[in-house]
């Protein structure tokens, strides 16, 4: 009798676990879909949007203001696109330094080029020679520094 006690506690104990792994793996059900096993880039940007038009945004630390015109959108393969650089309080800033860099974390590697930033004039910079090789989920770290202040954006977008 005794002995039929433990083993129907054991039972207990063992579905007990089971319960607990059904909930946890359910819990994460939408994350696992997410992982990468094959290389089928275009069917799983995790609703992140593909970056187009002109977006105005700030760097991480405040620092300066970037309006970048992307035009109709990046696209897989050769991109470039025009950079507004202002201060934080809107106002021009030229003469920056300005490094883009683009990176597939996802699959831990960047762009198969590197991109090209030219002034052209005053607060207006160009940066051509943007590639993303493939489809996916990118990111894009924009470094801007200029006399004494240095901050950087990072965009993270798909691209079909
Ligand atoms: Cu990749």
């Amino acid at each position: 009798m005794e002995k039929m006690r433990s083993l129907w506690g054991e039972i207990n104990l063992i579905s007990s676990i089971v319960l607990v792994i059904f909930l946890v793996s359910a819990g994460c059900s939408e994350d696992s879909s997410n992982v990468v096993t094959d290389h089928d880039h275009g069917s799983h940007d995790h609703g992140v949007v593909e970056l187009k038009g002109i977006v105005s945004k700030h760097t991480t630390n405040q620092m300066f203001m970037l309006k970048l015109d992307f035009g109709v959108k990046l696209v897989k393969g050769m991109n470039s696109f025009t950079l507004t650089l202002m201060n934080h309080d809107g106002k021009a800033v030229s003469g920056a330094q300005i490094e883009v860099i683009p990176f597939m974390t996802a699959h831990n590697h960047g762009s198969s080029a590197k991109p090209v930033v030219t002034t052209q004039g005053g607060e207006k910079y160009l940066v051509e020679n943007v590639v993303f090789q493939m489809m996916g989920e990118w990111d894009m770290t924009i470094k801007v520094s200029q006399g004494k202040m240095s901050d950087e954006l990072k965009l993270t977008f798909s691209i079909k």
